[in-house]
């Protein structure tokens, strides 16, 4: 079996030190941070996302795995960060009013931070006041909103309108998150979607022109 094999099945079981250990294992046989996000770490949350649909696991692995994964994750940030260089733009995160789920929003995160952005991560359950406040304090290039539920996809939309409707400074508007569609982007006004954290980084580069 390959590393990338072992660290998803540590992923998939929860076991945080394996995942660890896998992680700095496969840094060391020469892989690529990026390869380890896309071909061991999404692959398992998309088999734990199956397991849990199926009822075969519950809510508790479903933490367990997520836990292994931010610790993978924590071990693979800095060597997906450019080093040293001052941010050009500012981008603030959050996962909408309502949604827990930060993984994603994290990657989102880490990836704008190695294209050289300042990222206000204002973590999750975040409401439409809390995105405007921060807006009109940072005065960022982009905002982004995730949301992993379709039951918080409303929130999404409520959370555009009322940027939208606040006054605040001007500033492109992207979405993602799995439910999250160009279509539905489209309708409800945002500048801007990607499908996944690397194309987060074209959109909103091509967003500030
Ligand atoms: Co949740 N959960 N969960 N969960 N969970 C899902 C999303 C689900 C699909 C599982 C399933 O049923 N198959 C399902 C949603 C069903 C639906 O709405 N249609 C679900 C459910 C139902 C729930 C609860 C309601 C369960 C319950 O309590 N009964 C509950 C809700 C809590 C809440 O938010 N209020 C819940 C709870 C949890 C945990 C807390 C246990 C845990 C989250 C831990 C954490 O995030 N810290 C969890 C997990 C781990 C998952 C799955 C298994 C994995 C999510 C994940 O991290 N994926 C998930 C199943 C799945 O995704 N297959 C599931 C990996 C991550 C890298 O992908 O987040 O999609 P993702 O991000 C991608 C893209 O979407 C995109 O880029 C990322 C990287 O490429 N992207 C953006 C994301 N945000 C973006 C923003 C952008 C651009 C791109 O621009 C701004």
């Amino acid at each position: 079996m390959t590393t990338f094999e072992q660290l998803s099945q540590a992923v998939v079981a929860g076991k945080s030190k394996d995942a660890k250990a896998l992680t700095q294992q496969a840094l060391t046989e020469g892989a690529q941070p990026g390869a380890v996000v896309d071909q061991a770490l999404v692959p398992a949350m998309a088999i734990v996302g199956d397991r849990f649909r199926d009822n075969q696991i519950f809510v508790p692995e479903m933490l367990m795995s997520a836990r292994a994964m931010k610790e993978s994750l924590a071990i693979l940030e800095p060597k997906l960060l450019a080093a040293g260089v001052q941010p050009k733009y500012t981008a603030v995160i959050g996962s909408v009013h309502g949604d827990l789920h930060d993984i994603g929003k994290n990657l989102v995160a880490i990836m704008w931070k190695g294209a050289n952005f300042r990222v206000v991560d204002l973590g999750v359950n975040v409401s439409p006041a809390k995105f405007v406040a921060a807006i009109q304090q940072h005065q960022p290039q982009v905002v982004g909103l995730s949301t992993l539920l379709t039951t918080t996809m409303p929130a999404m939309v409520e959370t555009v309108r009322v940027i939208r409707a606040s006054g605040c400074p001007p500033v492109k508007i992207m979405v993602g998150g799995a439910p999250v569609t160009q279509q539905f982007a489209n309708e409800i006004g945002a500048d801007g979607y990607s499908a996944d954290a690397s194309a987060a980084v074209e959109v909103a580069l091509k967003l500030i022109g």
